[in-house]
């Protein structure tokens, strides 16, 4: 059966690497379901009208329904920790990845057992990884 994905990646806190997150959730709809797509949107801008209170519930509701996360952080996002600290309370399988020389990870990260982390330096290599997640 196919698996319900939580891909987070940075928004507000960066959007260098949107196109990154966008090939690797293409990446992962091919084998399962990624309930985040937003994050890999290229077409959307900052500058649209948001609705903060809508993005979390829907947001919220997804880490409930998902059967993984897996978290590109090599840009710092506060709304990427938020998520990671409510689906550890929540008992989600949790994978980070980021390329480790272009960010220091946090130590409330690093420092936390319950996450698999994993660093990567290219693209083919971050796909692989998460490939070895999905199987
Ligand atoms: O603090 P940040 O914005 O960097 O937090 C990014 C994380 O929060 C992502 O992993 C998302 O799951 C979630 N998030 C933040 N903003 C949005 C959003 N904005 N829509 C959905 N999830 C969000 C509207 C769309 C945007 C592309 C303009």
């Amino acid at each position: 059966m196919k698996k319900k994905i939580y891909f987070a990646g940075s928004i507000r806190g960066g959007q260098n690497d949107t196109a990154l997150y966008h090939e690797a959730i293409e990446h992962i709809k091919k084998s399962d379901i990624v309930l985040t797509e937003q994050v890999g949107d290229m077409t959307r801008s900052l500058k649209e009208s948001s609705h903060d209170e809508e993005i979390y519930n829907q947001d919220t509701g997804w880490l409930k329904e998902c059967d993984l996360v897996i978290a590109e952080c090599t840009h710092p996002s506060l709304g990427v920790g938020y998520e990671l600290a409510f689906a550890e309370k929540l008992g989600k399988p949790v994978y980070i990845f980021y390329r480790n020389k272009e960010t220091q990870l946090s130590a409330m990260l690093k420092g936390d057992p319950y996450f698999r982390i994993d660093t990567y330096e290219t693209k083919e290599d971050l796909l692989a990884k998460i490939d070895k997640v999905l199987a």
